[in-house]
C-alpha cells in the first residue's frame, strides 16, 4: 500500500513537469494570425557612385520607435529607419564603400556576414563604432552571388543589438544568379524571419534564463507581424534568412508543395534540389524558387523539429498568388559554376570542440588572445566535436562545404557552399573550408557559435589570416590598445 502510494505520487509528479515541458514545447502561433498586414519588404539602398566606380552606400545606426504589433509602439533599433535595415545588392567585381554612421547612444560595430573582405574592414568585435563616429570600409567584391547579411558584432551586446532591429540583407549578383529570377521585391522576395517575445504593451523583451536565450512565441517576417505577400510572378526566388537569435526553422508550405532549394549561405548549389522542408539555423540561408498556379494561396510555416531550437510550430507568412501571373523563366539544370570547394591532399585539420559551458577547445572568447593562425588563401579541414547542447558553428572571411555529419555524407541539398552550419548535440561535423585571399598579422577574424546568447557568453574564438609561411611569426597575444579601436 505504501509503495502504491509512493509510486502515485512519483508518477504524479512526473505529469506535472511532463505537462509542463511539454506547454514549452509547443510553442505556437498557429491559427492565431489572419494574416492581414503586407509584407514589409526593405528597400534597396541607392548607392552614389564615385569617380573610379566605387559604390558608396550610407548607412546610419539609430534609435526609433516601431509598430511591431498593430497598435503598440516598441523601442527598436534599426539602420535607415526604426526597424531592420536596406537590403544592400552589388554584383562580383563591384567596388564598395560605406559610411556607417553610429547614431545611437552607444558603441556598436557592423559586421559583414558572409563577405571575404581584409579583416579590418570584417566589422567583428574589433571594428568598434563609438556613438556618434563614422566608419569607412571598403574592399572589391569577389566571390560568387549569395544572400549575404550585415549585423553588429559588438562583443558581449550582439544578441541585444541584432534583437532590437540591427540586422539587414546584402544580396551579391553574378552572371549565374541573373538566369534566375530577380527582379527585387517581385520575382525576387527577401525573408528575414525572427521570432520575438512581447510584453503586454507591446515592447520587445528578452529572455536569456534557457539555455539558447530567447525562443519567442510570436514572427516577425521583415519586420512585418501577422503578413501576406501578393505574388504576380510564377515562379518566385525567396531568399530566406534566419535572423533570430537562438530559434530554427523547418521552412515548408502548409499545403506540403515542393520548391527548389538553388542556393545555400555561401552561394548557389551547382544543380537545384527539390525539397518539401528545409532547416535553418540562426544565422543560416537559404534561396528557394516556389512555382506558384494563378490564386494559388498557401503559407510558409515551420514545422516542429528536434534540434533542440525548433521546438514549436509557426505560421510565417501567407501567400496569394494573382489571378494572372507573368511567366518567369524557367530554373536551367544547372546553377553555379563554380567548382564545389574540393580537399587538398594535404589539407591541414584542426579539431574544435563544443562543450556545456558554451566553451570552444576549452576556452572562452578574448579580444586579445589568438587561438587560430590560418595561411590566407588555405583550404582546410574543420572538425567540430559538439558535447554539449545544440550549437551551430559560423566562420568568418570563408566559405565551406560540409564533408560529412557524423561519419554520414549530407544530403544533396546540404551539399552547397555555407559559412553556417548546425552542429547537432553529440555530433561531429566535419568541413572543408576555403579562406580569404587577404592576410592581416593584426586584425583576428572570428569563429562562434551563431546562437547570439552563446557568442556573447564567450562561445567564439579568434583566427589570424597571415601570408603564408608567416604563420609562426605572428604574435598570439594582441595588444590591449591601438588594435580593437582602429578603423
Ligand atoms: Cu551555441
Amino acid at each position: 500500500m505504501k509503495l502504491n502510494y509512493r509510486f502515485f505520487t512519483v508518477s504524479l509528479m512526473l505529469l506535472v513537469l511532463l505537462t509542463a515541458c511539454g506547454k514549452e514545447e509547443i510553442m505556437t502561433n498557429v491559427g492565431e494570425l489572419e494574416f492581414e498586414q503586407p509584407l514589409r519588404i526593405p528597400p534597396l539602398v541607392d548607392p552614389t557612385i564615385e569617380p573610379d566606380g566605387t559604390k558608396n552606400f550610407m548607412l546610419t545606426l539609430q534609435e526609433g520607435t516601431t509598430e511591431l504589433l498593430p497598435g503598440k509602439l516598441a523601442d527598436t533599433r534599426g539602420i535607415n529607419g526604426s526597424y531592420l535595415g536596406p537590403t544592400i545588392r552589388a554584383s562580383r567585381g563591384d567596388k564598395v564603400s560605406f559610411q556607417v554612421t553610429n547614431n545611437m547612444n552607444e558603441t556598436s560595430t557592423l559586421h559583414w556576414h558572409g563577405m571575404l573582405l581584409p579583416a579590418v574592414m570584417d566589422g567583428g568585435p574589433h571594428q568598434m563604432i563609438e556613438a556618434g563616429e563614422t566608419w569607412t570600409p571598403h574592399w572589391t567584391i569577389d566571390q560568387p552571388s549569395a544572400t549575404t547579411w550585415y549585423h553588429p558584432h559588438l562583443h558581449g551586446k550582439t544578441a541585444e543589438h541584432v534583437y532590437s532591429g540591427l540586422a539587414g540583407m546584402f544580396i551579391i549578383d553574378d552572371e549565374d544568379s541573373k538566369k534566375l529570377p530577380s527582379t527585387y521585391g517581385v520575382d525576387d522576395i527577401p525573408l528575414i524571419i525572427q521570432d520575438k517575445l512581447f510584453t503586454d504593451d507591446g515592447q520587445l523583451t528578452m529572455d536569456d534564463e534557457g539555455i539558447f536565450g530567447t525562443l519567442g512565441d510570436e514572427i516577425l517576417v521583415n519586420g512585418t507581424y501577422d503578413p501576406f505577400l501578393k505574388v504576380t510572378a510564377s515562379q518566385v526566388r525567396f531568399r530566406l534568412l534566419n535572423g533570430s537569435n537562438a530559434r530554427a526553422y523547418n521552412f515548408g508550405f502548409s499545403d506540403d508543395r515542393s520548391f527548389q532549394l538553388v542556393g545555400s549561405d555561401a552561394g548557389l548549389l551547382n544543380e537545384p534540389v527539390t525539397l518539401d522542408r528545409i532547416m535553418l539555423s540562426p544565422g543560416e540561408r537559404a534561396e528557394i524558387v516556389v512555382e506558384f498556379e494563378p490564386g494559388d494561396e498557401t503559407i510558409l510555416h515551420s514545422y516542429k523539429g528536434n534540434a533542440g531550437l525548433d521546438n514549436g510550430e509557426f505560421e510565417l507568412l501567407k501567400i496569394v498568388a494573382a489571378s494572372e501571373l507573368t511567366d518567369s523563366t524557367p530554373i536551367d539544370g544547372k546553377l553555379s559554376t563554380v567548382p564545389p570547394i574540393e580537399v587538398p591532399e594535404d589539407a591541414r585539420v584542426r579539431q574544435f570542440k563544443l562543450t556545456m559551458e558554451n566553451k570552444i577547445n576549452d576556452k572562452l572568447m578574448d579580444m586579445y588572445r589568438i587561438d587560430e593562425v590560418v595561411p590566407a588563401g588555405a583550404t582546410e579541414i574543420w572538425e567540430i566535436n559538439n558535447f554539449g547542447w545544440s550549437h551551430n558553428f559560423h566562420i568568418h572571411n570563408a566559405a565551406f562545404r560540409v564533408l560529412d555529419i557524423n561519419g554520414k555524407a549530407p544530403s544533396d541539398y546540404e551539399k552547397g557552399r555555407k559559412d553556417t552550419v548546425f552542429v547537432p548535440n553529440g555530433s561531429k561535423v566535419r568541413i572543408v573550408v576555403e579562406f580569404g585571399d587577404y592576410a592581416d598579422p593584426n586584425f583576428p577574424l572570428m569563429y562562434h557559435c551563431h546562437l547570439l546568447l552563446h557568442e556573447d557568453q564567450g562561445m567564439m574564438g579568434q583566427f589570424l589570416l597571415v601570408e603564408p609561411g608567416t604563420e609562426s611569426q605572428v604574435p598570439t597575444i594582441l595588444p590591449e590598445d591601438g588594435n580593437n579601436h582602429d578603423h
